[in-house]
């Protein structure tokens, strides 16, 4: 036998399909598996490598020299496939000409950019919560009813989008972030509406579709200034687009299914509603909405004593890293009490999430509302996942909640 192209003799191998549905809907027992079988792991199905252990994923997401985005942050290798979609100026950019986008949307997406954003929020979450328990329900799909419903009516209106279409979000990002994996199954099922919902996206992003004074048009703002040409503006607000809706609606998802789960956690909540925000990030860490995420080497590199050849394609397994026993002190366990930052379920370095405080507001005035109104909640039924490539995401999350007396 001949050794796969990208592999070194005595690098730990496996045969597992990570993108196969089993693993994508219960993914722990091969994170565990990866983490033990070494550091980098070569992939044999995909011929990547695989890290997964917090130290090494770290140090690759922080390290843009050596692991770049720019030949693509899925499986497909940019320099020799042409990709489904132009690159996202972002994501699938490097420095330099990563960098006059990253700070346009860092303004627009500042904290302060979004302080005027917090009351309309909070007061969204409060009418969103009182009209549920107004229809006396006390079992519910918290999925739809409120991880979906929520980011949905906020951030699209935050944007500035217009009315019409508004449901094309979300299986717009179902795609993209299908897209990042191999060409397996899901991709091929979202192949029929690739054209259509790229082509309203596509229309989503110019100047004439976004509102006054909406993120969008600050983007647009930016393009009048100099700051980015009018080429580039329409791609940024498409990475709002992309970025911005699953993983939110996902993410509150992880985070009511954490509460849900672990009551306890909830009582603490009540107690401390402050602590809001680190329910959050807690929750990011460990469901780790954003699951995976490619790099490719672009030299070859030693990464814990064994060699990345230049070209290789480098899996990072956010979701195995954020539950790392090396890092992590009872790491399968959701717990308030703990500091998850440092968590990489946004990333880190320069690439990470720039959308982070906008996805930490919604939380904050959703859980906010919420915990003002709910003694207790809990499952009411099995959960159910929806598969996709890279999202660790959600179809229903049936609870019982217990109104405050
Ligand atoms: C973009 C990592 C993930 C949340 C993401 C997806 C798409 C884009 C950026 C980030 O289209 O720029």
């Amino acid at each position: 036998m001949t050794p796969a192209p990208h592999a070194t003799a005595a690098q730990p191998t496996s045969d597992a399909d990570p993108f196969a549905p089993d693993h994508l809907a219960r993914p722990e027992p091969l994170h565990q598996a990866l983490r033990e079988a070494g550091p980098v792991v070569h992939l044999t199905r995909y011929d990547v490598h695989a890290l997964a252990r917090y130290q090494e994923v770290r140090a690759a997401l922080v390290d843009w020299q050596t692991f770049q985005s720019g030949a693509g942050v899925g499986l497909a290798d940019f320099r020799h496939e042409k990709p489904w979609r132009p690159p996202s100026l972002l994501l699938e950019a490097d420095p330099p000409h990563h960098d006059a986008p990253r700070r346009v949307l860092r303004d627009v997406l500042a904290p302060p950019a979004l302080h005027r954003l917090r009351q309309t929020w909070r007061a969204a979450a409060e009418e969103l919560v009182d009209d549920l328990l107004a229809s006396g329900r006390t079992e519910f799909d918290a999925f739809d009813t409120l991880a979906k419903a929520f980011p949905l009516r906020v951030f699209p209106d935050a944007v500035g989008l217009g009315a019409e279409g508004r449901e094309n979000l979300l299986p717009y990002g179902n795609m993209a972030f299908n897209a990042f994996g191999p060409r397996n199954a899901l991709v091929a099922a979202d192949a029929p509406r690739v054209a259509e919902l790229s082509a309203w996206v596509s229309a989503q992003c110019t100047r004439e579709a976004l509102a006054e004074g909406g993120i969008g048009a600050r983007i647009w703002a930016a393009a009048d200034r100099g700051d980015l040409t009018a080429q580039q503006a329409p791609l940024v607000v498409r990475s709002l687009l992309t970025a911005g809706v699953d993983t939110t609606v996902h993410g509150l998802a992880a985070t009511l299914y954490a509460f849900a789960t672990h009551p306890d956690q909830w009582q603490r909540l009540r107690q401390k509603p402050e602590l809001a925000r680190v329910a959050f990030d807690e929750a990011v860490r460990w469901q780790s909405p954003v699951q995976t995420f490619f790099r490719t080497a672009t030299t070859d590199v030693t990464v814990a004593g064994t060699v990345i050849p230049e070209g290789a394609k480098i899996l990072m397994f956010l979701g195995a890293a954020n539950r790392d026993p090396a890092r992590w002190t009872d790491p399968d366990r959701f717990d308030l009490g703990r500091d998850p930052s440092g968590h990489v379920g946004f990333g880190m370095g320069i690439h990470q999430c720039v959308g982070q405080h906008v996805a930490r507001l919604e939380a904050e005035t959703l859980l906010t509302a919420l915990v003002k109104r709910v003694d207790h909640l809990e499952l009411a039924g099995e959960p159910r996942r929806h598969i996709n490539n890279t999202l660790r995401s959600w179809a229903s999350l049936p609870i019982r909640i217990r109104p405050a007396g």
